[in-house]
């Protein structure tokens, strides 16, 4: 192997992975929430356990913020909130805007036929760059539930023009430094036709609003099959892809964790980023988890989670690219295939420890964490009050 291990440490060392504030909470499936001892009651508690996660890792310096179910009072409660952040060595992150759990939004947001409603759904996005402002962070990560369930039910061109239209809105609210991440996901909760079903139609709106505007990938949100580093080299290519929605899926949006379902297809969309650049900083690719831990302890899955990604982008740093291109340019289909495989057969958490003890850390960090006592603590201390949830 030709591979510069120093240069692959120092990009291990130099990855972010953003861990959002709904993981540490409950959730479940419609079926039930099995509520844990010890959760978060608030979004301050949720970044205690957030900066957890960055201790042991050292790699999770963000936490994304859900609005409103990150909501906090008062005139400075975002600025406060990004100060109790700083204090305990973490930055907020995303704002992710919340248009889908209101009954307004039964026929939608920003794309709803009645004007009040789509009024409503993109002050709330412009309240979210407000938040943005308060709290330094960078990305408005936008989803839609918007669709329809029915052929009829609405017009669809019409729709795109009214979610164009909200979306032209907010990308001029948008400071210098602050950009706009549109996510798609192809069905749920509209069934017959969803506004922002695939990359295609994000990509489209995120070209007409201009370079502030960029897709956001959630590997959860694709139909089985669906080549998703066939998108990610794409978008990469053409400077629209804002960053990733990680987790991982054996049937729909099953936000497990990362890497869980299929470590192989992780590997392939970590290895066309490092391919493309995506993992320079200047490219701006946010590696964000959109995960839900409703049977398994959570702050532990949010850990394992920050691993995969950093297991699946140290093979990927581990291709030989040299080895790769003359493959490729001979024609040798086995031997490029070979390099490839080569790359993700190898065992690399040994390399990842080592990563971690040069960066001061235990190179466990899911004994670590066990061991540190924290799981105990915050159930023993965390009684009382309500428990923050996915949705509450
Ligand atoms: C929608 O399924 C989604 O992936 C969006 O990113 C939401 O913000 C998130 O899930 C809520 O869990
Ligand atoms: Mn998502
Ligand atoms: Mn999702």
């Amino acid at each position: 192997m030709t591979t510069d291990l120093s240069a692959v440490k120092a990009a291990l060392k130099a990855q972010a992975v953003e861990t959002p504030s709904w993981a540490y909470g409950n959730s479940g499936t419609r079926f039930k929430v099995f509520a844990q001892a010890g959760v978060p009651r608030t979004p301050q508690e949720k970044l205690d356990d957030a900066a957890r996660v960055h201790e042991f890792t050292g790699v999770a310096p963000t936490v994304a913020l859900h609005i409103p179910w990150d909501r906090v009072e008062g005139p400075t409660g975002y600025a406060d909130l990004a100060s109790y952040a700083g204090e305990r060595g973490l930055k907020l992150g995303a704002i992710n805007s919340n248009v889908f759990q209101n009954d307004d939004y039964k026929l939608g947001s920003v794309a709803n036929p009645d004007p009040r409603i789509r009024r409503k759904a993109t002050d709330h996005l412009l309240d979210c760059v407000d938040i943005m402002d308060a709290t330094g962070s960078q990305d408005l990560k936008l989803w839609f539930a918007d669709g329809t369930n029915y052929p009829g039910q609405d017009d669809i061109a019409d729709r795109q023009a009214r979610l164009g239209e909200a979306l032209a809105e907010v990308y001029e609210r948008l400071g210098d430094n602050q950009r706009m991440l549109l996510e798609y996901k192809f069905f749920e909760p509209a069934f017959y036709a969803t506004d922002v079903p695939d990359w295609g139609t994000a990509y489209a709106h995120c070209l007409k609003l201009g370079p502030k505007a960029q897709v956001v990938v959630d590997t959860g949100h694709h139909a089985p099959g669906t080549n998703i580093e066939f998108i990610v080299a794409t978008l990469l290519r053409e400077n629209k892809l804002g960053g990733f929605d990680f987790n991982s899926r054996f049937y729909a949006d099953d936000d497990l964790m990362v890497g869980a379902a299929d470590p192989f297809q992780l590997f392939r969309i970590m290895y066309e980023v490092a391919r493309g650049g995506g993992l320079k900083a200047e490219t701006g690719v946010a590696f964000m988890l959109d995960q839900c831990h409703n049977i398994e302890a959570k702050i532990p899955a949010i850990i394992r989670s920050v691993m995969n990604v950093q297991e699946a982008t140290a093979k990927a740093l581990l291709v030989d690219a040299d080895t790769l291109r003359a493959a490729q340019q001979s024609g040798d289909v086995l031997e490029a295939n070979a390099a490839l495989m080569d790359a993700y057969n190898t065992d690399v958490r040994p390399l990842l420890a080592e990563v971690r003890e040069e960066l001061g850390l235990d190179p466990d960090p899911v004994a670590a964490y066990k061991a540190s006592g924290w799981a105990e603590k915050i159930i023993a201390e965390r009684v009382g009050g309500e428990q923050a949830g996915w949705g509450a």
